[in-house]
């Protein structure tokens, strides 16, 4: 199919032959996690499960459920399905202190990838005579390398600039006609500033932008629209399950079109773990259907949306999902990094020259998030010694950054000056609006 554009049959399947299709992958997918995973065997033998005993999707609820947990207690390499000869590539989670969770893929798996990214891109009117830039990161990081082999795969011309300063990005743009970005939205946010201040705009080629890897609004979306003059597109997914390409709308933008003859989705009660009805908001939660190198059984992602089963005007058959109301758990997307406030508590811990009041405040300033930590000391930090205060405040930045993969701005405050809430802290005030209300 290289070189052509991603045919859509496959996409536009009835529903009764999904059906059939994805009972008969999940079948299989469970034979080889039962035989290949000991992590799987040993969870589905103390629950009475044998594998024979799903016989198709109507038997999923039986399955155990997989968290991210899961994935570090084994880390590196433990709930691989395949020996390591048989992986050809390695990414992992962004933004975790200690153990990242690790991923692996097969050739198999990127074969899979590229495809589910060709298909992204094709939802987007992206062709073989496309030029697209690809700003998301490269390395351990899924979004640089996911979107750069589905871009060779569709046959366009893929420019794998990477997270380059903002310059080198609109240079290359004008000289290289650029005609897709693909970037995270805070970022383009910030790329159509620049555009519009250094008035290139009617020199560019630019017409559409591919981006996700962390939460948006309908608002920024039309925001964008309408500064450029491009449509934006809103691709999703996550390392654990493949990377960016597990979902994203198509031209009629009403919602997200799960790649599910790949990967399962149902949408539980987080808390009863029960399923919701289509049109109800509850945890998407994801079984991989022919992942090789590391099969998935009902991995909880804490995203929250929810889901509909209708075709779509598009004529494709398969489940989308809403744009994400939050998540389940307590972690934050900053920057399109990953960060949960117990990283933050831990390196302060570790460092153990502050006290365990800490509060992190989320800003958006244009397009950006700020990030900014306050953080109590001892009293004494205040007399007259400004040399004390600086030295301890350069220390905790310093950690911090390293821990955390990114750069807050640290606020050393006396004691008491974060307020004390009698229940649970109230460790985050985000004010960036990035959910849907
Ligand atoms: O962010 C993969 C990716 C790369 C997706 C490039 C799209 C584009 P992780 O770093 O593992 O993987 O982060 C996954 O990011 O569970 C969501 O909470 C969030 N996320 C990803 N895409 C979107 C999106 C990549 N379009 C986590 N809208 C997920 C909202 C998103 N949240």
């Amino acid at each position: 199919m290289n070189g052509l554009i991603w045919n859509k049959t496959k996409e536009c399947m009835s529903a009764e032959d999904r059906y059939k299709l994805q009972s008969a992958r999940l079948v299989k997918q469970v034979k080889r996690v039962y035989h290949q995973v000991p992590f799987y065997r040993e969870k589905m033998q103390q629950m009475g499960l044998e594998p024979g005993d799903i016989k198709g999707l109507e038997d999923l609820g039986k399955l155990p459920f997989t968290t991210k947990a899961d994935l570090r207690d084994h880390y590196p390499f433990g709930l691989f399905a395949v020996p390591q000869s048989e992986i050809v590539r390695l990414h992992a989670s962004s933004g975790t202190t200690g153990k990242p969770t690790v991923v692996g893929y097969t050739r198999g798996d990127i074969e899979c990838w590229q495809e589910c990214v060709a298909r992204c891109l094709t939802m987007a009117g992206v062709t073989q005579h496309d030029k697209v830039q690809v700003a998301y990161g490269y390395g351990l990081f899924t979004g640089g390398l996911g979107l750069h082999y589905g871009v060779e795969n569709l046959g366009a011309m893929v420019i794998p600039i990477s997270t380059s300063h903002t310059q080198k990005q609109l240079q290359l743009m004008e000289d290289f006609g650029t005609t897709v970005i693909a970037c995270t939205p805070s970022y383009l946010g910030h790329l159509m500033d620049s555009i519009l201040e250094a008035g290139i705009k009617p020199n560019l080629q630019l017409k559409t932008a591919i981006c996700g890897a962390e939460p948006w609004t309908e608002e920024l979306r039309t925001k964008i629209q309408n500064g450029l003059g491009i449509e934006l597109f809103d691709i999703y997914g996550l390392s654990e399950i493949m990377g960016p390409g597990v979902s994203q709308d198509c031209e009629a933008h009403q919602g997200s079109h799960v790649m599910d003859d790949y990967f399962l989705p149902e949408l539980l009660d987080p808390d009863t773990l029960q399923a919701v009805p289509d049109g109800e908001v509850g945890e998407l939660v994801i079984t991989t259907l022919t992942k090789e190198a590391l099969p998935l059984l009902r991995y909880r992602t804490h995203d929250l949306t929810s889901i509909t089963h209708e075709p779509c005007s598009c004529c494709r058959t398969s489940a989308r999902i809403a744009r994400f109301r939050g998540r389940s758990d307590d972690m934050l997307i900053i920057r399109g990094v990953n960060v949960f406030p117990s990283q933050i508590e831990a390196a302060l811990m570790q460092l153990g020259e502050t006290k365990p009041h800490y509060q992190i405040i989320l800003e958006r300033e244009g397009n950006m998030d700020t990030f900014d930590i306050l953080i109590e000391v001892e009293e004494r930090f205040f007399s007259d010694e400004v040399a004390e205060l600086e030295r301890l405040s350069h220390k905790v930045s310093q950690t911090l950054s390293q821990a955390l993969g990114l750069h807050p701005t640290v606020h050393l405050v006396e004691p008491g000056t974060i307020e004390r809430s009698e229940g649970k802290a109230r460790r985050v005030i985000d004010k960036r609006r990035i959910y849907v209300p």
